[in-house]
């Protein structure tokens, strides 16, 4: 391996950010990073704070589904105190960064499908898990969690194999994490900090999405669609032209693209 466990200074020792990864804690195993960033949200850690883990034991998908995480990845999470209106924008500026920094850290070309995977070839590369608190009108807490497939490889992984890469399977060599979460953590400041000004994250991560103009099956909780992904609305929706000639606006789902 390129690198032994990386510490807390390794991460924010020069990090050109204000506030994220100012303060990192990291651990040599945890169940999840995502329910630790989330204690830590609720006993008042400031903005920015990173938790990190060399391996998850417990790592989480959506829908309670298994997220594989071990020695070799990266898991991470970061605390954020988002406006209600950026909270649907976390999922871009997070699946943002990791496509910017894969290219930027490994050359290696990215796709991003809808709503949360960061492909590398069609193969999954990276999950994104948003979880947040809101109370009433206004977010206690949002949690962005990141996993990525650095120097592990999927075929050691039975239940992965077939779905997922890494990047040191696509490159044939293992990289620095060091290098990736300090780019992650940078880019992930630098996109967040552009939400109030614009649009500029969310055109940026709609004309990114592979799963655009694709003729797609998607399933949402008990019901499966079928039909175009047409276009995604600025609250991080889908938008799927149903062969009936119907516009229906989809929040969440899973997807896969029809040959
Ligand atoms: C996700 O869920 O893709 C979100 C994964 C988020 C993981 C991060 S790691 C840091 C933080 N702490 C956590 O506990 N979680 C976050 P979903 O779209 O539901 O996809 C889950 C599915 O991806 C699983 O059912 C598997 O099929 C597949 N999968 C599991 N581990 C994988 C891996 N390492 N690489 C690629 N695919 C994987």
């Amino acid at each position: 391996m390129v690198e032994e466990n990386l510490s807390p200074a390794d991460i924010s020792r020069n990090l050109k950010t204000d506030f994220i990864g100012k303060k990192v804690i990291a651990y040599p195993s945890l169940s999840s990073t995502n329910d630790i960033a989330k204690s830590e949200a609720k006993k008042g850690a400031r903005e920015g704070t990173v938790i990190l883990a060399e391996e998850q034991t417990a790592g989480r998908g959506r829908l309670k589904r298994a997220w594989l995480s071990p020695k070799g990845s990266i898991a991470l999470s970061i605390i954020l105190h988002p406006t209600p209106a950026q909270l649907p924008s976390l999922i871009m500026v997070a699946s943002l960064a990791v496509a910017h920094c894969i290219e930027k850290v490994s050359g290696l070309e990215t796709q991003i499908k809808w709503p949360n995977d960061v492909l590398i070839k069609g193969k999954k590369a990276c999950g994104i898990l948003i979880e947040s608190d809101v109370r009433g009108s206004a977010v206690d807490y949002a949690v962005i969690g990141i996993g990525i497939n650095v120097n592990l490889l999927p075929a050691d992984f039975p239940e992965i194999a077939a779905t997922a890469t890494s990047l040191a399977q696509e490159l044939g060599r293992e990289i620095s994490r060091r290098e990736m979460i300090r780019c992650l953590l940078v880019e992930a400041e630098k996109l967040y900090l552009a939400l109030p000004e614009g649009d500029s994250v969310f055109r940026e991560w709609r004309d990114r999405l592979v799963t655009l103009g694709k003729e797609v099956e998607l399933i949402s909780g008990k019901t499966s669609y079928k039909g175009v992904a047409e276009s995604v609305a600025n609250d991080g929706s889908l938008l799927l032209r149903q062969p009936d000639g119907n516009l229906i606006k989809i929040v969440a789902g899973d997807v896969s693209l029809r040959q």
